[in-house]
């Protein structure tokens, strides 16, 4: 693993602040109420993302104590101070924890898991806040904004939306939202915006307000990334489903109220065949060809086609495809998934209309696509390409089983981009450019750039735009990350990350000529992270 993948899966975990149960094991090395506090603190900021909740292992290993006690507390100092090839970072000998830190992670890890609370229907309704009921709200649109072109602009740690005007750059609203937003997606009808916090806190923004602000609001768990809203014809508007991390879960929605219907749980058995207690919920999106969500549980490596025609009879058709589902989008026409498989490094291919997988395809390390992007390559037809956090490709599936059936599902073309530690890729059926980000990249050069290929010509090397450095900010690390298309696919917006106490930023790119085009900068604009523009998410333009 690279440092830009170990990065990534170390981000904190919300379930660090929460009470959990524990069990004592007579075994292990004592430990004080104060110091397995600390411990368990530190577990949920670093390590969970990799080991899992319960300790059960995904992209790390499993340190449940019938293994850890049988290593003992040197071995394991030694293995958490220096870290390992296979992946372990060293978090000691990189400064990230004391030496008093180590020995107290390698005796925590020998006591059993603490286990967070579950969270059902009883839990979720006493979260659940109606804030203007359906029947209250504006019965057309009472505002003069091209809604269509509003960017729902993720605030990261300020747990907070902005809502920008892509017509006039300026912002509509700060919205107050769960602690570090991950997506938003917007209703079938353009109309209802649903953004998910890190915490798990769900909301709902009505566009149509004079001023667009909450109107709902529910947590689902403890610990989420993703949302979706229903779009199958004649179900508009009408259910919104959450996944979590933890508990290990997803819910069904009103879509209009955010009323809590059903809940359902993803633990089981992997598609190894072996059971899994914490299979988190990676990406969601809604099936076009049937009144259907596809949900991916991560560490089962299943995808679930959900029907929610009659929420009593459920009806859930499951795909097995393989590990560890995480990030994905459509192809052109909206009949085939494309998701990331990022531990085996394979891109599954779901048909939504037969629900049936159509393909595991081999790609490059760690794929990491966000949702996509889309175009007709000059020699193979049409292909939807990913970027990878492990290395510098860009890999370049055929999407078309009927014009361009000996290309289709394979990688037809594989070009560089700057280097690994890409997160994000994109075009627009307008443009001809595709745009690879590399926040993570190690290099500050390459972090703070973006890396732009002409579609036409792959033959020809990519053309690098120093986004931070046309942002005007001073001094600091400030990853570009997230390439997002406006309406009209004329430009390209680009947020600057930041950190929390450093002034922020969008770059806006004219997509034609490549040359800035605006800064947004405002002391509002804190740690801005993912976009999405209200047309390009409604209709999955990418
Ligand atoms: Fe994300 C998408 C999970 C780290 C910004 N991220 C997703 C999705 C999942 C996910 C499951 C797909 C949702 C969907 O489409 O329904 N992300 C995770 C993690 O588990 C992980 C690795 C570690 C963590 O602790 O969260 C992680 N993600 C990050 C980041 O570090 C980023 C850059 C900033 C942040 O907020 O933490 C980040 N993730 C994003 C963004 C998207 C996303 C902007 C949506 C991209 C899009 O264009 O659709």
């Amino acid at each position: 693993h690279s440092a830009a993948e170990l990065k990534y899966q170390a981000g904190g975990s919300p379930l660090a602040n929460e009470a959990m149960h524990q069990n004592i094991n007579p075994k292990a090395p004592p430990m004080t109420q104060a110091e397995f506090e600390i411990g368990k603190q530190i577990y949920f900021q670093r390590c969970a993302g990799c080991h899992g909740v319960l300790r059960k292992g995904a992209t790390g290993k499993a340190l449940t104590p019938d293994i850890t006690l049988e290593k003992g507390t040197e071995y394991l100092k030694v293995f958490i101070a220096y870290g390992s090839p296979a992946g372990m970072p060293n978090w000691g000998t990189s400064g990230d924890l004391s030496e008093k830190e180590v020995d107290l992670m390698a005796r925590y890890i020998q006591q059993e898991p603490p286990t967070p609370p579950e969270f059902g229907m009883k839990e979720m309704l006493a979260t659940w806040k109606d804030i203007i009921p359906p029947a209250k709200r504006p019965t057309k649109k009472m505002n003069k904004y091209n809604i269509a072109n509003i960017f729902s602009t993720t605030l990261r740690d300020s747990g907070e939306v902005a809502l920008i005007d892509g017509d006039t750059k300026k912002i509509i609203n700060i919205v107050k939202t769960g602690y570090a937003v991950h997506i938003s997606r917007i209703s079938a009808s353009g109309r209802y915006l649903y953004v998910i916090g890190r915490d798990a806190r769900l909301n709902l923004i009505d566009l149509w307000m004079e001023k667009p602000d909450n109107v709902a609001e529910i947590k689902i768990g403890l610990e989420a990334r993703s949302v979706e809203t229903s779009k199958f014809k004649g179900y508009e508007d009408k259910f919104a489903v959450a996944g979590s991390y933890w508990p290990p879960q997803y819910v069904l929605m009103e879509g209009d109220s955010l009323k809590p219907l059903k809940i359902v749980s993803t633990r089981g058995m992997t598609v190894d065949n072996e059971y899994h207690p914490e299979p988190r919920v990676a990406s969601i999106v809604a099936s076009h060809y049937h009144p259907e969500f596809v949900i991916n549980a991560k560490e089962t490596g299943k995808i679930m086609m959900v029907n929610y025609a009659d929420l009593n009879n459920l009806k859930v058709t499951t795909l097995d495809a393989a590990k560890f589902l995480h990030d994905g989008g459509f192809d052109s026409t909206g009949r085939y998934f494309l998701v990331a498989a990022n531990a085996s490094n394979k891109i599954a291919v779901v048909d939504t209309k037969e629900d049936k997988m159509a393909a595991i395809v081999d790609v490059g390390k760690t794929p990491h696509p966000g949702r996509g992007a889309n175009f007709v390559h000059p020699k193979f037809g049409p292909v939807w390409a990913t970027s990878h956090l492990g290395d510098e490709s860009i890999s370049m599936i055929g999407t078309d089983p009927v014009k361009h059936k000996a290309q289709a599902w394979k990688v037809v073309d594989t070009i560089k981009g700057q280097g690994g530690g890409s997160l994000f890729i994109k075009t627009h059926p307008k443009s001809k450019n595709l745009w690879i980000d590399t926040p993570l990249n190690p290099d500050a050069k390459i972090s703070q750039s973006v890396a732009v290929y002409d579609i036409n010509n792959f033959g020809k090397s990519f053309e690098v735009l120093p986004i931070g450095e046309w942002s005007g900010l001073g001094e600091g690390a400030k990853r570009i990350v997230q390439p997002e298309y406006n309406q009209a696919g004329d430009e390209v917006w680009f947020s600057v990350w930041s950190a929390k106490d450093k002034e922020s930023a969008i770059v806006i790119v004219d997509d034609k000529t490549r040359k800035l085009k605006k800064v947004i900068r405002d002391p509002k604009l804190i740690t801005p992270t993912g976009k999405f523009n209200v047309n390009n998410t409604q209709h999955d333009v990418y």
